[in-house]
């Protein structure tokens, strides 16, 4: 997701520092040059501090506002995958919040402006100077927690898997351990984790594959997909992306049954068919393990399984693999 522009948001007590700090600089540049009696070089020098204040501040207030991603204009599978962390009103009304505080401040400023330029008493100009201080920081720190939440979330928005979206997908999907990741390390440039427990998958993995100069992109979904409700985050990541973003679906059947039964991996199968209604392609892993006598009869028998006609394409060979991946992707 594009959020390269939007960098830490910091508490109101830094923003408030970094400009109060660049107002004494400035205003002391205008002292050393400021002509006049007391009370003109006073008003000078205040007004160039309440305008630097102000400036600093409506500075960095805007720049979060422009910088953090735009809901309406954004793909639905982020919108959706937002959902699943924080409440989008939540982060528009913070925005808001910023908006507010932008305009507060520019309003202050004026008021001020007007105070300094009509005030006649020089001793006068160091209260109202200390009372646009207050004010102007207490306007920042009430939209404190407007600033947590915004950073907070985009925390939260920087992990999310960066997928590009114009690109020809595949979701390699199937049960935990049957392989996908081994095979997404096989078939593109993406080294993942790989282990021998279950479960692994802390975030999709992405792989990228150029053939016939195509450039097709590979998403390792990990979990199982069960019910929507009871899926984990990732799962539930993993689920949106194949909703949203896949145009093509890669099922791994591990026949050795490592981990789950054929049975039950044909379950899983069939759902995904029912539920997404995406081309599918099959691939069968870890056919090495098998004795040579058996691995003919293991995948023979898969491929007369009369449950789904496509059970007799079921591949095995990676070549084979891409080859097939590229012409569905054609169609
Ligand atoms: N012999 C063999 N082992 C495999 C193959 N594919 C995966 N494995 C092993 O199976 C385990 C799980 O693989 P992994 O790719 O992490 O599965 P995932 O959970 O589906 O991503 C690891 O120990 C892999 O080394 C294969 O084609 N042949
Ligand atoms: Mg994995």
């Amino acid at each position: 997701m594009d959020i390269e522009g939007l960098g830490k948001i910091e508490r109101p007590d830094f923003y408030l520092d970094v400009a109060f700090r660049k107002a004494m600089k400035s205003a002391s540049e205008v002292r050393s040059g400021a002509k006049g009696d007391r009370l003109k070089k006073s008003k000078q020098i205040e007004l160039k501090r309440i305008t630097v204040i102000k400036k600093e501040l409506t500075r960095f207030l805007e720049q979060i506002q422009k910088a953090y991603p735009s809901f309406d204009n954004l793909h639905i599978f982020y919108q959706d995958l937002m959902r699943l962390f924080f409440s989008i009103d939540d982060v528009r009304k913070s925005l808001g919040a910023l908006g507010w505080c932008s305009k507060k401040i520019s309003e202050m400023h004026r008021v001020y402006t007007k105070k300094i330029k009509q005030c006649r008493d020089f001793r006068q100009i160091n209260v109202i100077r200390r009372s646009y201080s207050g004010r102007i920081s207490s306007l920042v720190k009430q939209v404190k927690k407007d600033f947590l939440l915004l950073e907070e979330c985009r925390k939260i928005m920087k992990r999310f898997p960066t997928i590009k979206m114009k690109l020809y997908t595949v979701a390699i999907t199937g049960f935990p351990n049957v392989g996908k990741s081994t095979l997404l390390s096989k078939i593109s440039s993406s080294k993942p984790e790989i282990s021998a427990y279950a479960f692994t998958t802390k975030k999709l993995n992405m792989g990228y594959m150029i053939k016939d100069h195509k450039k097709i992109q590979l998403v390792d979904t990990p979990g199982t997909l069960n019910r929507f409700e009871k899926m984990n985050v990732i799962e539930k990541q993993a689920f949106l992306t194949i909703k949203y973003l896949s145009h093509q679906i890669l099922y791994i059947f591990d026949l050795t049954e490592g981990s789950y039964p054929v049975e039950s991996q044909i379950k899983l199968y069939a759902r995904l068919k029912k539920d997404f209604r995406k081309p599918i392609l099959i691939y069968l892993s870890k056919t090495d393990m098998f004795d040579d006598d058996e691995r003919e009869q293991e995948i023979n028998k898969f491929r007369k399984n009369k449950k789904f006609k496509e059970f007799s394409r079921a591949i095995i060979d990676l070549e084979e693999l891409k080859d097939r991946i590229v012409e569905e992707s054609k169609k």
